[in-house]
């Protein structure tokens, strides 16, 4: 009678360790290239790329941190955290009934994690299509990634103030009837009432892919065929004719169709900028750069 609710929580625990791991490893690379740059502690020399995530990322670095320690008693000074990064996201991602795939190896670490560089270049959640697709070309990556590692959000949560001016002040003018008009009107006013009363709420936590957070699957990409996607980076994948058409056909095709082309964006993802050979260095923890 007790295993239910404690294999639930298990599971809770599990996919939100796997959205946050294929959170760091996507900010991770957009940063300097795949070379956990975003695991290092700031120094002296000021805020670090790690002061510029937001908090709910911040979790999966002690976790990646143990599992570094236990490699580095099996094996030191042969697996980067930045491999440890790619692979632990693949695997967790696997765990949970989501897809499998062949991760490339041979990553080095970088030395160098400067916060406002984070700022300026992960995608924030508030843009329209063209900024979005303007930051993954910037990074190699194509319109095609853009829509399938979108779907990453099909386990993913957020915090009300993330996307609070969708519901209540999205022009300036403020109020209820200030909602982005981009957004269903119905699941609004739901979220409004239920979830995110107050638009500084910084604590509720809100599933990106309602009634289905907890499985890998494509009901994201019904969802913004719903106008049901959180955040106005999720609703823009429906305002560009091209991704849109990618939208409709994953959305009605079986998972595996999905699990394919995610699987495929991630390792493009995982490459980008990789630095190799005598770039970088094997960090003995990932939070610091060796001495
Ligand atoms: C890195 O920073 C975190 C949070 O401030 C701290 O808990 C951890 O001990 C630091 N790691 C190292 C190796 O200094
Ligand atoms: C996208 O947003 C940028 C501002 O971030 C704006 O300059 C641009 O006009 C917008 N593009 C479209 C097509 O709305
Ligand atoms: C609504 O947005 C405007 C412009 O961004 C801002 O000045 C105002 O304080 C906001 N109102 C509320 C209630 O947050
Ligand atoms: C949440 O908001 C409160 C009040 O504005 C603030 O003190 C706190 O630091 C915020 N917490 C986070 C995690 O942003
Ligand atoms: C690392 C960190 O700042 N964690 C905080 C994230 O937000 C929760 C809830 O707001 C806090 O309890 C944590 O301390």
């Amino acid at each position: 009678m007790a295993a239910a609710p404690l294999v639930l929580a298990v599971l809770v625990v599990t996919v939100g360790v796997a959205a946050t791991l294929i959170r760091t490893h996507f900010h991770d690379c957009f940063v300097r290239g795949c070379d956990a740059s975003v695991l290092l502690n700031a120094t002296g020399g000021g805020e670090a790329e790690k002061d510029a995530t937001p908090n709910l990322t911040l979790r999966g670095f002690a976790f990646l941190d143990r599992v570094k320690a236990l490699l580095e008693q099996e094996c030191p000074g042969v697996v980067s955290c930045a491999d440890i990064l790619a692979l632990a996201s693949r695997d967790a991602v696997g765990v949970i009934g989501g897809p499998f795939w062949r991760v490339p190896t041979g990553r080095r670490d970088g030395r160098v994690s400067i916060k406002q560089e984070a700022l300026d270049q992960i995608p924030a959640p508030t843009m329209n299509f063209t900024d979005l697709l303007t930051s993954f070309r910037a990074k190699g990556l194509d319109l095609a990634d853009l829509v399938w590692l979108s779907g990453a959000h099909t386990i993913g949560i957020s915090h009300c103030n993330s996307f609070t001016e969708r519901l209540y002040n999205f022009t300036g003018r403020g109020g209820p009837g200030d909602a982005d008009p981009s957004l269903d009107a119905e699941y609004a006013a739901n979220l409004r009432r239920t979830k995110c009363a107050t638009p500084t709420d910084n604590t509720t936590i809100v599933e990106m892919d309602p009634g289905s957070f907890l499985t890998f699957d494509t009901s994201y990409y019904r969802g913004l065929l719903k106008r049901r996607g959180l955040f106005q980076s999720d609703a823009a994948l429906i305002t560009d004719a091209a991704a849109r058409a990618d939208v409709e056909s994953v959305a009605k095709g079986p998972s595996e169709v999905f699990f394919q082309v995610f699987a495929r964006s991630m390792v493009r993802m995982g490459m980008i900028e990789v630095k190799t050979g005598g770039e970088g260095e094997i960090r003995r923890h990932c939070a610091i750069v060796n001495s």
